[in-house]
């Protein structure tokens, strides 16, 4: 048999008219439709199907050749995964773009149009969840032998409507047409344990034995969607579970004639894997929540287990030296005693025994600074659900007080202070105390988050554990954030510094010595205005909305949150508009205020300034006195798909938390890579964005850390900023009539309260006069085309650093000690 009938062929060699044929195969017989008949989705089926024969092989020869290596890899726990569409990826990374592209044209179909029918998958919130998806795709780049674990949600984070300028929240539905990508392994089920009760039991020589008795069992169902890297050599797989009744476990009531009890249970069973918590950074507290996690860590935890005892049998000497365990922050943490149960109660193993092959097995990322994200669970409510894990993280935390007190002999508010326990009227274990101190590394994601990590969240853990926290900053892969999503701008670039950059981001430098020639920004400034003229055809689309293209167009894209600020733009929009009615001849250049942003359904606040966004874009946006100089546009359902769109058509980044807030921010380096220019507060990943691009190409305003903390320190009065500022004081005195809301009084007051009232927990109005300021900057520079065309060129050339590669290799090199695994082709 040749190479092309059984399709081993190496995608390299697949042609336009292999590819066609393979589409229209798909047609016929998976789909069992033609040509004429198909729709854009069929097509778009199709396509996938057509693809994934190349994406199987791969997975196929990967897995062989890590099996055949007994290669080490890096087990990446995530309780989310934002991976967004994976044709156009799938299709870049094996180089079969253009050659799709070409094929379906010859069969009078256009891939952009099929590529809009694939459903983002948007199995997790926002950045930490898009961050673990770039990583998995870096991992495959690289060669590395690495799996992602999470959860197979039924329902992504929800579809935001705007409905009269509110957020309605619609269930997303990512599968309901079916996945194409996704394999489900019924050979890889495992079963979970929950709620119960532990019978204490004596052993030979007196050992202790503990026995769960289990009150429910749930099964495990593996699904595999292929992770594809640059070029197509390694692919990883993401595994991600889907809860299922056990069968075993309902027989009893089944047989007792409950067939409706026996569908009950089978109900709470898959209610486990239903839907993703749509909270963003705050700790919600739910039983199902923590369910949740533990369901996914052990069916994780069983199926490395597995692999690992097809190649060593019971011999546990090398399971550190071939695993390894990244915790995507705190939410897969109950790892760490499910492994310590596995080991001890199952294997057999002593308890220091099973605590060193822990200790050499997790290491764990922090992501934020916020309290109300630092997860607490009620002791009794991991009792009831998990009882025989909270006798080991007793054991865990007696041994470390212990320790605690050598270090610092009869200091019992250290205890307090360090211990999981947290001690109160209802006892809380901290599951951030349990991951540092049941990994061997911890990291921040960003230099001045570790940092901070270091010296406010855990300096006593530094002090205890010297060399144990690290910074590791954050990435972006660039295959998705500048080849796939801005097309005209990689071909540019290919043109002047040849094809290499998306593996070596650091090429990108070589753009630099044209930043100022007058062609090169003439090009670079041509490929802006196209994709600006793409987003101005996707609002009018949307919204019904004429945008200007040569306005500047300012985007802020993340979470709606309080730290992010997105009310402080809003106040300076407002502001503008002001200065505008007061002074027509007000000189600015026009611009184009451009937000996306989803609320957690129950963060009031979040929700208050989404609805005032809307309702002053409306006022602004008709009134003919602003003379088209603002237009305000808040785009629905923010996503991974949406941001491809807008970020290649942003000149202006906003990058506005309250110093010491963010983490790092990722969505920063997306717009920076792409030629946008941030104003920003030395926050997060911006300070190093600044050290990048220099303080000549970068708007840097606000507070720094050290002034937040003295200003807190000293005491912060918003009314100060209030009464000093008239401009202040009248936008925020306008939130309280009916002017943005006509005949709704108050409409908007719950902000000017936050700011006024609630004591302006962020530092909006004590920043607000220096980012206005700022702004003033950014309008007086984009004035200059050949100044702006510079500085945008810069921000492009200087993003190298960035690159989720440059993240992955430096977890590698200092954290997991992996090595790349070749796989022939
Ligand atoms: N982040 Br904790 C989330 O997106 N969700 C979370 O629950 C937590 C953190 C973000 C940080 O806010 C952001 O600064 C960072 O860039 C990102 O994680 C990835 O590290």
């Amino acid at each position: 048999m040749n190479a092309k009938a059984n399709n081993t062929q190496s995608p390299a060699k697949i042609d336009k008219s292999d590819f066609k044929a393979a589409v229209v195969k798909h047609l016929h017989c998976t789909l069992g439709t033609d040509e004429n008949k198909a729709n854009n989705h069929a097509w778009w089926k199709a396509t996938c199907a057509a693809m994934q024969e190349h994406v199987l092989e791969g997975l196929r020869k990967t897995q062989k050749t890590h099996y055949l290596n007994d290669t080490r890899a890096v087990h990446y726990f995530s309780a989310e995964f934002l991976m967004g569409r994976l044709l156009s990826n799938n299709l870049q990374n094996f180089g079969l773009f253009e050659v799709a592209s070409g094929a379906l044209k010859e069969l009078g179909v256009e891939l952009t149009d099929i590529m809009e029918q694939e459903p983002d998958m948007a199995l997790g919130n926002g950045g930490l969840g898009r961050l673990a998806a770039c990583f998995i795709d870096s991992l495959a780049t690289m060669e590395l032998p690495a799996i992602g674990y999470g959860i197979h949600y039924e329902h992504g984070l929800f579809r935001q409507e705007i409905k009269s300028g509110a957020q309605i929240e619609r269930p997303d539905s990512w599968r309901d047409y079916g996945n194409p990508w996704e394999i489900c392994r019924p050979e890889s089920i495992q079963e979970v344990s929950l709620f119960g009760y532990v019978e204490t039991k004596y052993g030979e020589n007196g050992r202790v034995l503990k026995e769960w008795h289990p009150g429910s069992i749930v099964k495990g169902v593996p699904w595999d969607i292929p992770v594809v890297g640059y070029e197509g050599k390694t692919v990883n797989v993401l595994r991600l579970w889907q809860s299922e009744a056990s069968d075993y476990f309902n027989w009893d009531v089944f047989n007792a004639g409950g067939y409706v009890d026996a569908q009950r249970e089978n109900v709470q069973a898959e209610t486990i894997s239903k839907v993703l918590y749509p909270n963003d950074e705050t700790e919600a507290g739910k039983e199902l929540r923590l369910i949740q996690q533990y369901f996914f860590c052990s069916c994780s935890l069983k199926d490395i287990i597995r692999r690992y005892k097809r190649a060593h049998g019971d011999d546990w000497s090398r399971f550190a030296d071939q695993v390894v365990i990244q915790l995507n922050d705190t939410h897969p943490a109950i790892a760490i005693p499910e492994l310590m149960r596995i080991l001890v109660d199952r294997a057999e193993l002593d308890w220091d025994q099973a605590w060193g092959i822990c200790t050499q097995v997790f290491a764990y990322t922090n992501h934020t600074l916020l309290p109300e994200a630092l997860e607490k669970w009620p002791a009794r409510m991991i009792e009831k659900i998990l009882p025989r894990h909270l006798e080991i993280i007793y054991e865990i935390n007696h041994r470390f007080m212990a320790e605690v007190d050598k270090k610092w002999p009869g200091d019992n508010a250290m205890k307090a202070k360090l211990s999981i326990i947290e001690e109160g009227h209802e006892k809380m274990v901290r599951m951030g105390h349990l991951s540092v101190i049941g990994s061997f590394a911890v990291n921040g994601v960003a230099e001045m988050h570790s940092r901070l990590v270091k010296s406010s969240l855990f300096p006593e853990f530094d002090e205890l554990y010297p060399g144990k926290l690290t910074n590791v900053t954050n990435g972006i892969t660039p295959r998705r954030w500048l080849k796939a999503c801005n097309p005209s701008l990689s071909k540019l670039i290919d043109k002047k510094i040849g094809v290499d950059w998306p593996k070596d981001l650091y090429k990108l430098e070589g753009l630099a010595k044209f930043a100022s020639n007058k062609t090169f920004q003439k090009q670079f400034m041509k490929v802006k205005l196209e994709n600006k003229e793409l987003l101005a055809e996707e609002i009018r689309q949307s919204l019904d909305l004429e945008v200007d293209v040569n306005a500047i167009f300012d985007v802020q894209i993340k979470r709606l949150h309080e730290y992010k600020r997105q009310h402080l733009n809003l106040l300076h929009i407002m502001a503008l508009y002001r200065r505008i009615l007061e002074n027509p001849d007000y000189d600015m250049h026009p611009r184009v205020f451009i937000f996306g942003a989803k609320a957690a359904p129950g963060y009031k606040l979040a929700k208050d300034i989404i609805y005032a966004i809307n309702k002053v874009a409306d006022k602004i946006n008709n009134d003919p006195r602003v003379n088209n100089k603002i237009k305000v546009v808040f785009l629905p359902n923010y996503r991974v798909s949406l941001a491809e769109k807008m970020i290649p058509a942003s000149d202006v980044s906003e990058q506005i938390s309250t110093a010491g807030k963010e983490a790092s921010g990722t969505g920063n380096m997306k717009l920076a890579l792409n030629g946008a220019v941030t104003i920003g507060t030395l926050d997060g990943a911006n300070v190093e964005i600044a050290e990048e691009v220099g303080d000549d190409n970068i708007f840097i305003f606000g507070l720094t850390v050290e002034e937040v903390n003295e200003l807190k320190a000293k005491g912060y009065n918003p009314l100060d900023y209030y009464y000093k500022d008239p401009e202040i004081k009248a936008v925020l005195d306008w939130l309280e009539t009916d002017y943005f809301t006509p005949g709704k009084p108050g409409a908007l007051v719950s902000i000017k309260q936050s700011l006024l009232d609630h004591g302006d927990p962020y530092m909006v109005l004590a920043d607000y006069r220096s980012y206005s300021d700022a702004q003033i900057a950014v309008d007086e520079a984009y004035r200059d085309k050949e100044r702006w065309a510079e500085m945008a060129i810069i921000n492009t050339a200087k993003m190298g650093k960035f690159t989720s590669d440059r993240s992955i290799k430096d977890y590698v090199d200092r954290i997991w000690k992996l090595s790349p695994c070749k796989i022939e082709n």
